[in-house]
């Protein structure tokens, strides 16, 4: 596949200009830094942007781009601990074979657990869960003899009877990582494809989507004044940015693109900046079951292993994937 042509710039512009259409962005000064480096394949582009407002304790991308390669982008929104919003989540990677994307509303309370957040924030976006998972195509006046892929509609109206195909978007990407479904949300689109099958179009459709989505949430999000909600609120946060800081996959390509150093330095002053400060935890406290014998932590991703062949939500929010293992 030509990845020259394509490119997450527009995703990120229109994010930006959205955003400062409902709220004023102030850019951080960890922004500076990460603003543009250059991998040491001399070719990779790394470009990062980060701003805070109003409601948003931090709202950055990161773009890798400019090697016929791989193309990256690292979008994440996360509002400001006074409120209980879910953290907006892009995450898409694309090679010459492989197409990886991750896009979601991850809540801040695991949703299996804590039904009044699902209730609160995610039963009314179902169907925007539904829109990219799969469309069902009208084709056309249904033939004798059926394929099996194919589906039958008769239309109420007219009473004709319809061939028609389901056609999935962005399908579920199959096994993942256990431990990483907690994050996750019954909208989350995950999705692994070979990069034949990708289509920028509706990723950036998706994006815009769910983004917007976030926006409008921001925007009716009114403001926590209990102290302990607030604290819960901010070490839920902590725990999120604990998680992917230590455990993203997107480490060994980064620390392959610009060294160790400074791939820490971007892990955690800017990608998931706050996992110093927000809260004291460490990851072994949010996550025992990580430690080794010698007290360090274990390398591995995960400890489970991967599981959820099929989307373990139904279209209703419910939860039906059995327990991992
Ligand atoms: C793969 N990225 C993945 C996978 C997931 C995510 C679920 C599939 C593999 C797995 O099951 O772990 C993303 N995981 C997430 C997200 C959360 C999570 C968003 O737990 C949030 C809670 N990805 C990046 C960056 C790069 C990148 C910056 O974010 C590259 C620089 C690459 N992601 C990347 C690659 C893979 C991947 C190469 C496939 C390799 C692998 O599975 O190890």
């Amino acid at each position: 596949m030509d990845l020259s042509a394509l490119s997450y710039q527009k995703f990120v512009h229109f994010a930006l200009e959205e955003t400062q259409r409902r709220t004023t962005l102030a850019p951080l000064p960890s922004q500076e830094k990460f603003r543009s480096i250059k991998a040491k394949d001399d070719k990779t582009m790394l470009h990062g942007l980060s701003f805070s407002a109003p409601k948003i304790r931090l709202l950055r991308s990161l773009t890798i781009e400019g090697s016929e390669a791989v193309k990256v982008l690292d979008f994440a929104a996360f509002s400001k601990p006074e409120f209980d919003l879910p953290i907006f989540c892009a995450n898409f990677f694309l090679n010459a074979s492989l197409s990886i994307v991750v896009l979601d509303l991850n809540p801040l309370y695991d949703v299996t657990i804590r039904s009044d957040y699902k209730d609160k924030y995610y039963i009314k976006l179902m169907s925007l869960g539904q829109k990219y998972a799969e469309v069902s195509k009208i084709l056309k006046l249904k033939l004798p003899i059926l394929p099996l892929t194919f589906l039958n509609y008769t239309c109420q109206i007219c009473s004709f009877t319809f061939l028609s195909k389901t056609i999935q978007l962005l399908p579920w990407g199959g096994k993942v990582t256990s431990e990483s479904l907690r994050f996750f949300s019954p909208i989350v689109i995950w999705s692994m494809l070979s990069s034949k099958k990708y289509k920028h179009d509706i990723l950036y459709s998706a994006f815009m989507d769910y983004f917007q989505t976030w926006l409008e949430l921001m925007d009716q999000a009114v403001e926590e004044t209990d102290a302990l909600k607030i604290l819960r609120n901010r070490e839920a946060q902590h725990k999120y940015l604990t998680w992917r800081a230590e455990k993203d996959p997107g480490h060994p390509i980064l620390k392959r693109l610009i060294g160790e150093k400074l791939a820490k330095d971007l892990l955690r002053n800017f990608l998931f900046e706050g996992v110093d400060t927000l809260g004291t935890r460490t990851f072994l406290d949010y996550f025992p079951e990580y430690r080794c014998k010698d007290g360090s932590i274990n390398q591995r991703r995960s400890i489970i292993g991967k599981s959820y062949e099929t989307r373990p939500w139904d279209a209703k929010g419910e939860f039906i994937g059995s327990e991992p293992g």
